[in-house]
């Protein structure tokens, strides 16, 4: 078999996905997500223009070697837009060697692990009372693990916490960056109140969970941490920088609350200092972001090692063509935590049938051949690429800060 043409799709049926099809000589094709969310042309130019020329007329089937020749031929390795562009071709390639097995993606990877996969969605609010309606709203859909961000008060609503100003998006997405406050000591106390609200209220049979977006310093998220412990919270997301690795071993040495990062990580390098110092206890690297199907797997089974668990990285901006491979994944490792799953917007499962399926806080590979995730291109054609980004935050001085 031969690779005889790569197609670069670009389409915003609610926001901007960057989908990659490698189609072969013999009829199968491939499906692969590009998306780098705000950055998405940076990847399309990357694939269009260094990478698709390189593949043409190679064998799809050696799916190693054709990581390797991206990851270490390009010389300038890792970062987001290039592990974006490998990731784009190489859950393509997982999809056309699984087709032509006649085999879902997990079989290739070991086979099933487990029954189902638990996965955790979103609830914002203005205040602690509209957050506590809607995780009670969530468990009467049956959710089993929530995530809880409380707007504060004195502030506008910030990322991840207020209404949308984009529904479609789910997020505040606009056309240039909207900048946003912030205030670490208004923050600080909010947060053990909204979770003892939420115990108080809905009990203790539900995982709850927390995202800081990377906005506190080290000794900051330790009295965090410290702060949630009576609540038992599932993880505290992202809760200092990535960059400073080190600075996870400060929070660690003051609080037993469990820990989750990874998001914005692209290979194993990124995060072999967190796992092998066991100063994280949940890697959130995501298909899209980490190189694929083939460095997904890479870091989950070096985390494995260190009793560290999987929890990919699912918002609405990892398109359902990584979540399907991330399914895919989540079911055969040994090392499953959780699944990050926002739901999609209508217009975006109409442009991909998909055969993965979500059902009361429980997400299914689906059995058909490939990773099971195809892209509608008549209806891609529908929904062309609208520039968005994500919002920029300042403190109430003016400083910019991380968010
Ligand atoms: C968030 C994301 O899902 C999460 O945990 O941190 O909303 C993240 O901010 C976006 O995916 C960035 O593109
Ligand atoms: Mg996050």
């Amino acid at each position: 078999m031969k690779i005889t043409d790569i197609k670069v799709i670009v389409a915003s049926p609610g926001r901007n996905f960057v989908t990659v099809k490698v189609v072969t000589d013999e009829g199968l094709y491939g499906i692969g997500d590009a998306t780098v969310n705000g950055r998405e042309k940076a990847v399309v130019a990357y694939l269009q223009d260094h990478v698709a020329p390189c593949l043409i007329g190679r064998d799809p089937g050696r799916i190693e070697d054709i990581w390797q020749y991206l990851y270490k031929g390009a010389y300038w390795r890792r970062g987001p837009i290039t592990m974006a562009a490998i990731a784009g071709i190489d859950m393509a390639l997982w999809d056309i060697k699984a087709k032509a097995a006649i085999m879902p993606l997990y079989q290739l990877l070991g086979g099933r692990s487990r029954e189902r996969v638990m996965v955790y969605k979103h609830v914002g609010g203005l205040d602690i009372a509209e957050v506590v309606d809607g995780v009670q709203a969530l468990r009467e859909q049956g959710l089993d693990a929530i995530r809880a961000q409380v707007s504060i008060p004195g502030l506008p609503p910030i990322y991840g916490t207020g209404p949308s100003t984009d529904q479609a998006a789910g997020g505040m997405v606009q056309a240039l960056p909207t900048e946003e406050v912030w205030a670490t000591h208004k923050y600080l106390p909010l947060v053990p109140k909204l979770f003892e609200a939420l115990r108080d209220n809905v009990g203790w049979d539900v995982h709850l969970l927390h995202d800081v977006h990377h906005r506190l310093t080290p000794i900051e998220a330790a009295r965090l941490g410290k702060d949630l412990e009576p609540f038992r919270l599932f993880w505290l997301e992202d809760a200092i920088p990535a960059e400073l690795q080190d600075g996870f071993r400060i929070i660690r040495q003051h609080t037993t609350q469990p820990l989750a990062v990874g998001e914005i990580f692209n290979t194993v390098w990124d995060c072999q200092q967190l796992i092998s110092e066991q100063l994280i206890d949940y890697i959130r690297v995501t298909s899209v972001h980490a190189g694929g199907v083939t460095g997904l797997k890479k870091i989950f089974d070096f985390a494995s090692i260190y009793h560290v668990r999987s929890a990919c990285h699912g918002p609405m901006d990892v398109s359902p063509v990584a979540m399907g491979c991330n399914i895919h994944v989540d079911v055969a490792i040994p090392n499953f935590g959780i699944q990050e799953y926002s739901g999609y917007t209508e217009a975006t499962h109409d442009m991909f049938p998909c055969a993965w399926s979500y059902e009361r806080g429980y997400l299914q590979p689906g059995e058909a051949p490939g990773h099971g995730v195809d892209i509608d291109e008549a209806v891609a054609e529908k929904y062309p690429y609208a520039p968005a980004y994500l919002p920029v935050a300042r403190l109430e001085d003016g400083t910019l800060t991380s968010w």
